[in-house]
């Protein structure tokens, strides 16, 4: 029988290439986020299931979660940030916002799943967290708090499954060309534009591939994080812009 992976944040970006390459891979899988047009759209090319999720909100939680009878690989990927601010100037609501999609969402969808990932024999806890969850970079203080938390929530929750046929994998990723950054900067496309200019990110594929990599190896291999970032990118502040050096050039 197919096992079953649920993908919150599947209506675009990294979630949206993670159902096509787990769809791909032989999963049945079930799809959530706010925008459920969209979400049916890329259900209905893969086959899977689209379930309306907001991940801030405990009822909407509930509600998707009563329609998961079983659950094998849990992909905790919906949130990202809102602003690039000083702390002087945090505005509260965004980094509520933040906090609630990226930290409780995750716990409230891990929460809610729990028993059909343990029920399942071979489950699997995914989260994409984010560089940001152990580096700071001037001006994303409420994201970079949002993923450090989000980061040591998975690894409390590796802790505290252990002796549970239940995996936690943590996929951290550097900079990935989605929505991400036009979310980021309220709709300013010239902004996102600029986040990516010169050099060559990465692609939700890419990430989707290392999610895909990780939950398909035997069940006793437990990949516990990921980092993975664009060649252009050695940390969150460092970046190429421009050709690369040609070989022999120093
Ligand atoms: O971004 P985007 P990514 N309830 O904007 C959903 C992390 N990351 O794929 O609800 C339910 O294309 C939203 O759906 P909708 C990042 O922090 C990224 O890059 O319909 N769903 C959409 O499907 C995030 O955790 C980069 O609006 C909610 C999806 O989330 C993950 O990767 C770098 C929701 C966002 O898709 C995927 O982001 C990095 C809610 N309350 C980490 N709120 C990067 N791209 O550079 C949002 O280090 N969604």
């Amino acid at each position: 029988m197919a096992r079953t992976a649920v993908i919150t944040g599947a209506s675009s970006g990294i979630g949206a290439a993670t159902a096509r390459a787990l769809a791909g891979d032989g999963f049945r899988v079930i799809l959530g986020a706010r925008r459920l047009e969209r979400l049916e759209e890329i259900a209905a090319d893969v086959g899977g299931e689209a379930i309306e999720l907001d991940v801030a909100e405990p009822g909407s939680v509930e509600k998707f979660a009563a329609r998961v009878p079983s659950c094998d690989v849990l992909v905790n990927n919906a949130g990202g940030a809102l602003g690039l601010g000083p702390l002087g100037e945090a505005d509260e609501d965004q980094w509520r916002q933040m906090y609630e999609a990226n930290v409780l969402g995750t716990m409230r969808m891990t929460r809610a799943l729990l028993p059909q990932l343990i029920e399942s024999g071979d489950g699997h806890v995914v989260a994409i967290t984010s560089i940001a969850g152990f580096e700071t970079y001037r001006g994303g203080a409420g994201y970079i708090a949002a993923k450090h938390a989000q980061r040591a929530m998975l690894r409390t929750l590796r802790l505290e499954l252990l002796g549970d046929a239940v995996r936690v994998t943590d996929v951290a990723p550097g900079m990935v060309e989605t929505e991400f950054s036009l979310v980021r900067f309220g709709g300013d496309e010239e902004a996102a534009r600029r986040v990516y200019e010169g050099m060559e990110p990465l692609r939700a594929e890419d990430v989707a591939e290392c999610i895909r990599w990780a939950v398909t190896l035997p069940p006793h291999v437990n990949v516990d994080e990921i980092v993975v970032r664009p060649r252009d990118q050695a940390s969150a502040t460092d970046v190429h812009r421009g050709a690369s050096r040609a070989p022999g050039s120093s």
